[in-house]
């Protein structure tokens, strides 16, 4: 066992309207839970000053670091993130806090049995059409992702709330390639290769305002996304 206990990573691409509020609502959390933590902020080569105003707020957080790369996409700036965290447990958490960080209560008994614990996203219904569009999209994104690269039943790849074992955290993305979005489905491929014991709970899902994802590029890109998952998995690249 290290000296930190959890890592808290938050991958980040021109977040300074969403990431000041989220750290502000995570750290009573993680300050109350008296265990050693860090929270690292991994930035995507963010042209709005999100690594200025972090370091800010780093002047009077201690355990908060910023990492800042050059633009490479959220698989490429995860992986960074989890082979740099430096917690028993890492934690991956979407910048906009969409899962309440209170979750982890839940998720760290489950730890005892398993490498991994993954949130499954349970939806208010409050959504709207605009909610509505977007779940049309992940299930279908879903459904791809069973049809042309798991052999394992994976319950909600996307969910932004992951926690990690160190170890298992190490093993998967030192394996991983992806460097845009569809990293998530990359990630449970390469757990299934290494027999990861994988827990699945359901977490409560805030959807929040000013959403980067892009919607067409969902449809165009992604299933080109999932064929080079197969292609390298059927390569044996994750192994
Ligand atoms: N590194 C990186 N992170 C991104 C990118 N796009 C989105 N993110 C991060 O992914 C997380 C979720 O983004 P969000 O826009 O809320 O997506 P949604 O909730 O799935 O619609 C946040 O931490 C974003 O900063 C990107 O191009 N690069
Ligand atoms: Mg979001």
């Amino acid at each position: 066992m290290g000296d930190i206990y959890l890592s808290v990573v938050i991958p980040a691409f021109n977040e300074s309207h969403r990431l000041p509020l989220t750290l502000k609502e995570i750290r009573p959390w993680l300050d109350y839970k008296a265990m050693t933590y860090e929270v690292v902020v991994v930035d995507d080569g963010s042209s709005d000053n999100t690594v200025g105003i972090c370091e800010g707020i780093a002047q009077g957080w201690k355990e908060l670091r910023i990492e800042p790369r050059p633009h490479l996409g959220k698989g490429a700036t995860v992986k960074h993130g989890a082979l740099a965290a430096r917690g028993d447990f890492v934690l991956i958490m979407d910048a906009d806090h969409p899962t309440p960080i209170d979750s982890l209560d839940l998720m760290f008994p489950l730890m005892r049995d398993c490498d991994m614990v993954v949130g499954v996203r349970a939806f208010s219904g409050e959504e709207g059409s605009s909610g509505l569009g977007r779940r049309i999209i992940g299930l279908l994104q879903q459904l791809l992702a069973h049809i042309i690269v798991f052999k394992k039943s994976v319950a909600d790849s996307q969910c932004g709330f992951k926690l990690f074992s160190r170890d298992c955290a190490q093993k998967i993305f030192s394996r991983s390639r992806v460097k845009g979005g569809m990293y998530d489905v990359e990630i449970f491929c390469i757990a299934h290769n290494l027999n990861t014991r994988i827990y699945s709970k359901p977490v409560k899902w805030i959807n929040k305002e000013g959403s980067t994802i892009n919607i067409l590029r969902c449809v165009v890109q992604d299933p080109f996304g999932l064929f080079y998952i197969r292609i390298m998995d059927e390569l044996g690249r994750y192994r």
